[in-house]
């Protein structure tokens, strides 16, 4: 007989599975390694504590890198993406962008999180540097996971309530740390997965979801210092800088690529100041990109 389990956690073709709130081992047949976190399986049990996955229910949303060779799946069924940038250590934005854009192709809410604002000195240049985003219309929200987790727990719940969410980005920003204040039994789990590899650092290694209730989950994942984005084609380049949109199809040439070519509006826009030069320079780089794929 087959259930549903919704996995929680991926390694190579390990996956642990949660059924109904028992925690299964859980294995692909062959060397199919297609299974995300968040995915609705269906399970054939092979012991009382050990499954073999047999198909993947179909997915809402699939948030993936990739590079030149290989994508990677990062998570799926995902409502809502939260970037999470801090004071300290400085954050990246082209990692910034690159996450929005996978968020806009994916068909994912995405939000912005400065944590550790409790570092008074380096908070204005921080929030200076974010309204490149804000003024794009994504939701900034400033906490302290550290000086004022009330506040920080009273900010985010609810932005968490009833969707699949996930914290992505760089290493140290404070994901772990947050989601140990939002989910009471995260921080035992992380700490048993520590201890066992006892690494003495506390960075996440693994992509780990989280029950939070009513339907509700988030998912911690490790840090990244790239966000590979080859998958994308250009058509869904061009949608996913939402900044653009208000000039394609105003280009002369249906065709434009908006790198080099007349009268092309997004180019205009960028002259003009409407479209920030780095976003720009970025889509560019994407388009590039996305013309390597080996796959
Ligand atoms: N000052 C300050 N430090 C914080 C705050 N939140 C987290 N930290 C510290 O920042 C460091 C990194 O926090 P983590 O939660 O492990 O960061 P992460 O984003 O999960 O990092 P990775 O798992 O490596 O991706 C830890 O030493 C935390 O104690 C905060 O609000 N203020
Ligand atoms: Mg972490
Ligand atoms: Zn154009």
């Amino acid at each position: 007989m087959n259930q549903n389990g919704v996995v929680i956690a991926a390694h190579g073709r390990h996956y642990l599975v949660d059924l109904d709130g028992r925690k299964l081992q859980a294995v692909t047949r062959g060397k199919k390694t297609n299974v995300a976190v968040g995915d609705v399986v269906a399970l054939q049990m092979s012991s009382s504590d050990q499954a073999v996955i047999e198909s993947i229910g179909e997915r809402k949303t699939l948030l993936y890198r990739s590079d030149q060779y290989k994508s990677k799946l990062l998570a799926a069924n995902l409502t809502r993406l939260f970037i999470v940038v801090a004071t300290e250590p400085g954050f990246a934005d082209d990692l910034i962008s690159r996450s929005l854009v996978a968020a806009e192709a994916a068909g994912i809410e995405a939000h912005l999180i400065l944590n550790k604002t409790d570092v008074a000195a380096l908070l204005p240049k921080a929030r200076e540097r974010l309204l490149a985003y804000t003024s794009l219309g994504y939701p900034l929200h400033e906490v302290s996971a550290r000086a004022d987790p009330a506040h920080a727990v009273a900010t985010l719940a609810p932005l968490l309530a009833g969707q699949s969410s996930i914290f992505i980005g760089q290493s140290g920003m404070g994901k772990s740390s947050l989601i140990n204040l939002l989910v009471p039994d995260a921080d035992i789990a992380v700490r048993e997965i520590s201890a066992a590899l006892d690494t003495g650092k506390h960075t996440t290694t693994f992509t780990r979801l989280y029950a939070l209730g009513g339907g509700a989950s988030i998912i911690d994942s490790p840090g990244f210092q790239e966000f590979g984005l080859y998958h994308l084609t250009e058509g869904m380049l061009e949608r996913a800088f939402v900044e653009f949109a208000p000039y394609l199809g105003g280009c002369k040439f249906y065709n434009c690529r908006h790198l080099i070519e007349p009268q092309c509006a997004v180019l205009q826009a960028v002259q003009d100041g409407k479209i920030a030069r780095f976003r720009h320079t970025l889509y560019g780089q994407l388009l590039h990109e996305s013309a390597q794929t080996l796959y």
